[in-house]
């Protein structure tokens, strides 16, 4: 009995302003239905997070649509779970009518969890299928009714001992949840949304199942046991997550003791790639690079000192392989640009505060007319209060550095780049 363990697809996703699903996405979900062809599993299990957002743009619906319509003409078993970003209702629309094409997509969290068992040669496997839970809606009255949960670990447990496994035969669970191996967290990319400390399982909660099939992390890693397994993503959804393995997970089940897991390496439209370094450095690099068009690359400026038109000539070099630029201010930049040190801590007001950032990014105080222009934004923003925005789009009140960014963007016609300081 063989399934792909996938998780975390989010379609609809874009990286930085790129948007992926038509692309990269689509070109993904190609590969893997054919990994599907050669490898022949009995199933595909996806853990949660099918989609970006609760309501997901039409391309990622019509994308998800085909991937379960080839797997369906495949004649497969698919298992899916809504996670934290899906809508347990638009993903299990029409749930009941998919289990006749043997689509099992689980509903709202009720006392007994779906599951399905797969007959196949050398077992018989049951499916578990375990929607994104909290402690509240284990509590609830339409699922365990108890006052008694207050932890995430606790209202797991007591769900699954609601259930009645079993534990002779083979089982997989389905679940999306931040999940710990005693104690240990799993290996984290910036792409997921996960609050630190909150909604911990451990591990231990799911020792009645051979096999677990967890979704949410989107660094691909096993959690204590090598048959408890986060899938990954199987894009590159931040540049965090360079260098991870994008490879499939492909798990075999001959019994309760003879599992084995393999990773099928699958082709990506684009890979990753950063360039670290002083605008120059930058633009030479850019420059030798012959097969951008395969590539979605960061650049990260290293200059204590940002050049004039530093972003244009970025986009010059990199074309539309750039997707991001990023500013890292260390120790030593720093200690060369007296502008770096926080403005707050020289004790400065707003608008001096917007004379340094100009400064510091154009090389040259602002003019006159500059300042004005500064000086009326202020003032009609404290007037009209925090609700205040000018006609074209929303200014960010609290910060007077993108308050900034905006004036130069709308008085250059070029769109404001990333900046951050990050002092290690
Ligand atoms: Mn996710």
């Amino acid at each position: 009995m063989k399934f792909f363990h996938i998780a975390d697809l989010h379609f609809g996703k874009m990286l930085h302003n790129v948007p992926l699903t038509e692309t990269d996405q689509a070109y993904w979900v190609e590969q893997f239905l054919q990994a599907v062809d050669t490898y022949e599993p009995d199933a595909v299990v996806i853990a949660g997070d099918i989609y970006d957002r609760r309501v997901p743009p039409p391309e990622a619906l019509k994308l998800f649509d085909h991937l379960l319509t080839e797997l369906s003409r495949r004649d497969r078993s698919v298992f899916v779970i809504p996670g934290n970003h899906d809508s347990t209702v638009r993903l299990s629309h029409v749930h009941e009518l998919l289990t006749s094409h043997h689509i099992y997509i689980a509903d709202e969290l009720g006392p007994e969890l779906t599951h399905v068992t797969v007959h196949a040669e050398p077992a018989d496997v049951t499916f578990w299928l375990l929607p994104y839970l909290f402690p509240r809606l284990v509590a609830d009255e339409r699922v365990l009714n108890r006052d008694d949960l207050s932890t995430y670990d606790e209202a797991a447990r007591a769900l699954l001992d609601n259930q009645h496994i079993d534990t002779a035969a083979c089982n997989v669970l389905v679940a999306h949840q931040n999940v710990l191996a005693g104690g240990t967290h799993p290996e984290h990319s910036e792409s997921e949304t996960i609050i630190g400390g909150v909604g911990e399982i451990d591990a231990s909660a799911f020792d009645a199942f051979d096999y677990v099939a967890l979704g949410h992390i989107h660094n691909a890693q096993q959690m204590g046991r090598e048959t408890v397994r986060y899938a990954g993503c199987p894009l590159y959804y931040d540049f965090s997550e360079l260098g991870r393995s994008k490879a499939l997970t492909l798990v075999t089940i001959n019994g309760k003791d003879d599992i084995q897991v393999e990773k099928i390496d699958i082709p990506l439209l684009h890979e990753l790639r950063q360039f670290t370094g002083c605008l120059d450095e930058l633009l030479a690099e850019g420059t030798a690079l012959t097969d951008k068009d395969r590539y979605y690359i960061q650049c990260i400026l290293t200059d204590p000192y940002v050049p004039p038109r530093a972003l244009e000539q970025l986009r010059e070099v990199y074309g539309d392989a750039l997707v991001n630029v990023k500013r890292v201010i260390t120790q030593e930049t720093a200690a060369d640009n007296p502008y770096l040190t926080p403005a707050a801590d020289r004790g400065l007001n707003t608008e001096e505060q917007f004379s340094l950032f100009y400064q510091e990014q154009r090389g040259e105080l602002p003019d006159g007319t500059q300042e004005r222009l500064i000086r009326r934004i202020l003032e009609q923003q404290s007037r009209r209060g925090s609700d205040w925005a000018p006609d074209v789009k929303a200014v960010p009140q609290e910060d007077s550095r993108e308050l900034l960014d905006y004036l130069l963007e709308m008085s250059q016609g070029t769109c404001p780049h990333e900046s951050e300081g990050q002092v290690p």
